[in-house]
């Protein structure tokens, strides 16, 4: 039976700034659930992008003199460089300034308001510039945004999307369906602001105050609010209102059961969570099936990184240090998917040392120096397990199992923890039964556990070929060229005997923290 699809989003970055580490953490983290995926199989799309419209954007055009879009443009080639630069495999790097996009939220904004669900009115408010949102009189606290940002109060004519229409829907929909906002203690956070009674979303802007969006079909003196411009990316981006795509946006957008699974950091939870399910309900689409949100990365003071602070840790001063690799593995075994956690390269170089250099690596090493050493560099024969290998074959034919059902609950620092305990039980097995020893006196039972403990690493990885894409590749390579097809993690003693095992230099060298410059 073919495997129904899996379509995962990351946010689309504002283009104010280049991504510091919490961008790269959430594009990283969703990179390696889609490879996941699509090493088991899966079909998947991935889609990473830059929300290019609205005030911030237009702002730091300003800032440095130029024409928006140019800007923009040049922004957009950043974040697409250090994508690349962290293996991200995204299929689609979405712009909102694309012409299709454009068309498809001005045919979206022209189906609402032609259904009555857009109305007009005089508004007065409290406008959030970073925010970009406004609040009203009830939302401030101690005369600020709930952000803590500085507010103005502004009053104009503005054009309302009926959201508050939709309420009772939303909260049954969330009630219904448990695992449509991950984790579990932000679906109640969510449950909790629908409590109160909920306003209609401004969605236009006018141009006298900023121009820098999409024109609406109804009014050219309004640009469109640019939330309701950036979310619609994740439905445009599979072919929503484009003619000859209509087998496309079924496919990864509008299936039951849902294909969508979007990730976000927990600071826009309520866009993706009330705003955009409204506007989806309006649309008469279907909803994404998970809106997962993840934690902060922070600092040493414990405050969210920020660039006018001065705190933001760029993710390729990281990868200079320790590499692609093992910044990619950090990243995705450091903290628990949904928790916020204090970043310090000196975490980075621990969390890398300990378990990739002196877990995963030294197995590795020291399996191969001794199958050079002893056996000329080829797979000994294996003729019966011993109870003690048994034990550890139990162990390893379980683990891509437990990897699994931790994955299906989007429990990625967990799922790994399960290959780093098969290599820490094959450690042991292999301090047991000091092979290195027992070459001298028994050569066929120091065969056997060279080539268990080998098997471990094989299964290793496949199964963190997704966090690591280059350094598992290079490791089954060592290893006789072997599959890394998923299929090949559920077999244990797959590597025939006689293959050629390549004994090279550390796969991840131990890293040491970079001196303070003078
Ligand atoms: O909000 N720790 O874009 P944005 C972890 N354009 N993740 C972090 C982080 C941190 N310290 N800082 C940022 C926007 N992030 C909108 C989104 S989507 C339709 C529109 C990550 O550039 C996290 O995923 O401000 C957060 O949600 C996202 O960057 C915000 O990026």
């Amino acid at each position: 039976m073919s495997k129904a699809p899996f379509y995962i989003t990351t946010p689309i970055y504002y283009v104010n700034d280049i991504p510091h580490i919490g961008h790269a953490y959430c594009t990283v983290v969703a990179d390696v659930l889609a490879r996941y995926h699509r090493l088991m199989g899966v079909p998947t799309l991935f889609l990473t992008g830059v929300d290019e419209h609205g005030q911030k954007v237009q702002a730091a055009a300003e800032k440095r003199g130029l024409d928006p879009k140019k800007h923009c443009d040049e922004m957009a080639e950043n974040f697409r460089a250090i994508w690349k630069e962290l293996n991200i495999s995204n299929d689609i790097f979405f712009r909102t300034t694309d012409s299709f996009h454009k068309k498809a939220v001005q045919d979206c904004l022209s189906q609402l308001h032609d259904a009555g669900e857009i109305y007009t009115k005089e508004y007065e408010g409290w406008y959030a510039q970073a925010d970009e949102i406004f609040y009203t009189e009830k939302d401030l606290v101690d005369g600020k945004a709930p952000t803590g940002t500085e507010v103005t109060k502004i009053t104009e004519k503005n054009y309302f999307f009926k959201m508050s229409k939709y309420q009772e829907r939303l909260i049954s929909h969330i009630e219904k369906n448990p695992g449509f906002i991950e984790p579990s203690y932000r679906k109640n956070e969510v449950l909790g602001f629908l409590r109160q009674p909920l306003n209609d979303l401004c969605i236009s802007r006018p141009k006298s105050r900023l121009s820098w969006g999409i024109e609406l079909p109804f009014d050219r003196d309004y640009v469109t609010y640019v939330w309701f411009d950036a979310l619609l990316n994740y439905a445009t981006g599979v072919g929503l209102k484009q003619s000859g795509k209509t087998d496309e946006f079924k496919k990864w957008w509008n299936a039951s059961p849902s294909p969508v699974m979007h990730l976000l950091g927990k600071d826009i939870l309520t866009t993706h969570s009330v705003y955009w399910p409204t506007m989806l309900m309006a649309l008469g689409l279907e909803l994404p099936r998970t809106i997962y949100a993840h934690g902060w990365w922070l600092t040493q003071s414990n405050e969210k990184m920020s660039k006018s602070k001065g705190t933001v840790v760029k993710p390729l001063d990281v990868k200079n240090i320790i590499g692609v690799d093992a910044l990619r593995y950090f990243l995705s075994r450091d903290v628990r998917l949904g928790n916020d956690s204090q970043f310090s390269i000196e975490l980075v170089i621990n969390r890398v040392n300990s378990e990739l250099s002196n877990n995963f690596g030294n197995l590795l090493s020291r399996t191969c120096s001794l199958i050079a050493k002893y056996f000329g560099g080829q797979l000994p024969v294996v003729e019966k397990l011993s109870e003690k290998s048994e034990a550890l074959k139990a162990v390893a034919l379980s683990t891509h199992t437990k990897l699994e059902a931790h994955l299906a609950s989007n429990e990625l620092q967990e799922a790994l923890g399960v290959v780093i305990d098969m290599l820490t039980n094959a450690n042991q097995y292999l301090a047991d039964r000091e092979p290195w020893k027992m070459a001298k006196t028994d050569l066929p039972h120091a065969g056997e556990t060279l080539t268990i403990s080998l098997e471990c690493v094989r299964i290793a990885a496949i199964l963190l070929t997704p966090v690591m894409p280059t350094k598992c590749e290079e490791l089954l390579k060592r290893l006789g060229g072997t599959s890394g097809a998923w299929s090949e993690a559920s077999k244990f003693l797959a590597l025939k005997p006689g293959t050629v095992i390549a004994n090279e230099a550390p796969l991840f060298m131990r890293v040491e923290l970079p001196k303070a410059e003078a």
